[in-house]
């Protein structure tokens, strides 16, 4: 595997808004001419991707007439079979328009509140209309700048209610389709609800269907909250959780970078793709990210290969680590187990614990052995280097 293609089992997709992304920011205008939904599928198309996600207002302006818009899905459709793209993932935009200015589903106005919630009911049929399987909720705007506003169990509760409706809706329509919930800790608001992907699995377990929903954790979010994105992602693997993945990258310490994935921190995103690739996950490795504010749109596809590029360099790293007999000397080593602790420990009974509490332990003995974790991961960072 040298020539790190994409292919279509790699699920690699972009959002409209990733490879669409012009270039605005607070600062300055737009350094890119804006392209049509139908264009951007046929560039990511060019590109290798797999799928195109999107959200109600990149495909459908929120002002379009019902025929302007009946033509845009009719020409975006035509799009998709023209080039073999799929749709696994929809999403609402619920933070761009003035009205949301509060909030969406926490807004203190119950007619943004019910506004909000038509919105995505409209948007998840048409995202079920193109076979999308996944529904994002990413709540931009879902905070506060002052707590003086809003009540924050209010806004949980108000949270929890939209999120219950909704999955009835999904049920009522009998619709195939899960929800994978986006947390970031700020930014555009002063603070964001449920800051955490941590947060929103907690979130998650108090809803009706909790069956039903699930996380979608993206990397810089998590590394904005200054946290470890890998171990993040593997609880949510282990909690059967992971609906879906934003892949891109971040500094510490910054504003939302959303950078090409990789671009940053080489072994936190080797660790992830190992993570993903070892655990079999299966749903769509997303890039959502954009090219930088300098480049033209061949700049924006030398981007989107890269993210996928660099994904597939990983996922073979990732093997070449697995496969590393000294690596695995290590491990099995550090992991090595006589059995003899098994008549205390495992399932939980009276007698285990009675024995537990008798048992002597060494103690410096125990603490005196080093465990050669130096060795381990320089051996993996000559592996990331390239010289192993
Ligand atoms: C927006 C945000 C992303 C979310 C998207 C889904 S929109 O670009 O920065 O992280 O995933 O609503
Ligand atoms: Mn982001
Ligand atoms: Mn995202």
């Amino acid at each position: 595997m040298t020539e790190y293609l994409p292919k279509p089992e790699h699920k690699f997709t972009f959002g409209l808004w990733t490879v669409g992304n012009t270039g605005r920011d607070p600062f300055g205008e737009p350094t890119r001419a804006k392209k049509s939904p139908v264009e951007i599928v046929h560039l990511l198309a060019e590109v290798g991707a797999w799928g195109v996600n999107f959200h109600d207002d990149d495909l459908i302006p929120i002002n379009a007439t019902p025929s302007e818009r009946a033509t845009i899905i009719k020409d975006f459709k035509k799009a998709l079979a023209d080039t073999g793209l799929v749709v696994p993932m929809a999403t609402t935009n619920l933070f761009g328009d003035p009205i949301f200015k509060d909030g969406a589903f926490t807004s203190n106005d119950p007619k943004v509140r019910a506004y909000a919630l038509q919105k995505v009911m409209t948007n998840i049929d048409l995202g079920v209309e193109l076979g999308a399987k996944v529904y994002v909720f990413w709540g931009g705007r879902e905070g506060t700048e002052t707590d003086a506003s809003k009540d924050p169990i209010t806004s949980t509760k108000r949270m929890r209610e939209a999120m219950n409706y909704l999955c009835e809706y999904v049920k009522d329509q009998k619709y195939d389709l899960k929800f994978a919930l986006e947390a970031k800790p700020n930014e555009p608001r002063g603070d964001i609800y449920n800051a955490t992907t941590g947060h929103m699995l907690g979130f998650i377990a108090t809803l009706d269907h909790p069956e039903m929903v699930g996380v979608n954790p993206e990397v810089a979010h998590e590394h904005m909250a200054g946290l470890n994105f890998t171990h993040n992602v593997a609880q949510a693997l282990d909690a059967g959780k992971l609906f879906h993945i934003d892949l891109n990258d971040q500094s510490f310490g910054r504003f939302d970078q959303d950078y090409r994935f990789g671009m940053v921190n080489q072994k936190a995103a080797f660790f992830l793709v190992k993570l993903l690739e070892d655990n079999k996950y299966d749903g769509s490795r997303h890039f959502d990210a954009h090219a930088y504010r300098t480049e033209d749109y061949e700049g924006v596809k030398n981007f989107a290969r890269g993210c996928m590029r660099t994904y597939l360099i990983l996922k073979e790293k990732a093997a070449r680590w697995n496969a590393d007999k000294e690596i695995q000397g290590i491990l099995a080593e550090v992991n090595a187990d006589d059995g003899s602790m098994n008549k205390f420990m495992g399932k939980y009974s009276t007698d285990k614990a009675k024995a537990l509490k008798q048992q002597v332990f060494d103690r410096p003995a125990i603490a005196a052995r080093g465990l050669d974790y130096e060795r381990l991961d320089q051996l993996t960072v000559e592996i990331l280097l390239g010289v192993r």
